[in-house]
């Protein structure tokens, strides 16, 4: 007879956060997210300081091995410049074959998904929400609420993002607050 060894496992997602030494963070302020918003009078009047999201990381493995995996949680808060909702800058994966889960833990949004065509989707995000993104499809998260949106996310090691396409193009549609409701616009 045998006895095996049992591991205590990295005990790093607790009460829907990453925490500890392992975890990787990132925060993006709006100094950080120029050119991302429509308005830019609105946006010059606004603090470069004001935190818009930050993003915890667990990246176990080489950017450069295959099959492994990465987890982040992202917590994008609320806020708007003018009539446009605080989001994510947004991005493509540079292997194009990789694809990512996303899923809602606190707070409304929305996901908002453009391939290579630019053409749009959208996908309401809440607690429980699940969503698999397609291997090829730029991805940004939208806060449309008047709270924290908190939100897990899964992809491969290697995926790699292309911010550049992002930032140069931008997505084909924006989410504007049109008579106090989200609205997903095309541009
Ligand atoms: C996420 C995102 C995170 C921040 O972990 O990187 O939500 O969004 P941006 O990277 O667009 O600023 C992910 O999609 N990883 O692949
Ligand atoms: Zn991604």
């Amino acid at each position: 007879m045998k006895t095996h060894e049992i591991i205590n496992p990295p005990n790093l997602f607790m009460q829907n956060l990453l925490v500890g030494d392992e975890v990787q963070k990132s925060r993006r302020r709006l100094g950080d997210l120029m050119g991302l918003f429509q308005d830019h009078q609105s946006f010059e009047l606004t603090s470069p300081d004001e935190l818009v999201y930050e993003v915890y990381s667990y990246i176990p493995a080489d950017e450069k091995s295959q099959g492994e995996l990465n987890f982040g949680v992202t917590r994008l808060y609320p806020g708007k410049i003018g009539k446009e909702y605080f989001m994510t800058k947004g991005h493509f994966h540079t292997c194009e074959k990789s694809t990512e889960y996303y899923w809602g833990i606190e707070g409304e949004g929305l996901l908002v998904l453009m391939d290579q065509e630019r053409n749009i989707r959208s996908e309401k995000m809440f607690p429980g929400s699940l969503h698999y993104i397609k291997a090829g499809m730029a991805h940004r998260v939208v806060n449309t609420g008047s709270t924290l949106l908190s939100f897990g996310a899964c992809w491969p090691s290697d995926a790699g993002h292309n911010y550049d396409e992002i930032a140069c193009n931008g997505f084909s549609a924006r989410v504007l607050e049109i008579n106090g409701l989200p609205q997903l616009i095309s541009l």
